[in-house]
């Protein structure tokens, strides 16, 4: 009894809602991306650009201009990042979109090549 309680407690809870609440959402594939999203390009071992400012709510995506596979990876204990958010691999052409809800500031490296340090800002 108390456990088919339970299980029809978690079916009830509102999973997208409680994500979209999250500092950095992620978006389920390019087409979720509005046309007004701020674009990053990857190539040459750099995100470009490096550091961009954008507006809450804003949607970011992330576009790998090379061959040599690249992502976007935002580690657990930088500023305003709780949990680790670490992004698909991408090749070339690929692209990874985040939205990000809440103003602050968000390092992100990509996994393989740590070197490759680049920011968000949110106001
Ligand atoms: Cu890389």
């Amino acid at each position: 009894m108390r456990r088919a309680l339970l299980s029809a407690l978690l079916v009830a809870l509102p999973l997208h809602a409680a994500s979209a609440a999250d500092a950095i959402e992620v978006l389920p594939d390019a087409s979720a991306a509005p046309a007004e999203a701020k674009q990053v390009q990857i190539a040459k071992m750099k995100f470009n650009p490096t550091d961009i400012t954008v507006k809450a709510g804003t949607v970011v995506t992330w576009t790998n201009s090379e061959a040599l596979p690249h992502n976007v990876h935002f580690k657990a204990g930088g500023p305003n990042v709780s949990k680790d958010i670490e992004g698909p691999m991408l090749r070339a052409n690929q692209t990874f979109s985040v939205r990000f809800n809440q103003a602050g500031t968000y390092d992100y490296i990509c996994t393989p090549h740590p070197f490759m340090k680049a920011k968000v800002t949110v106001e």
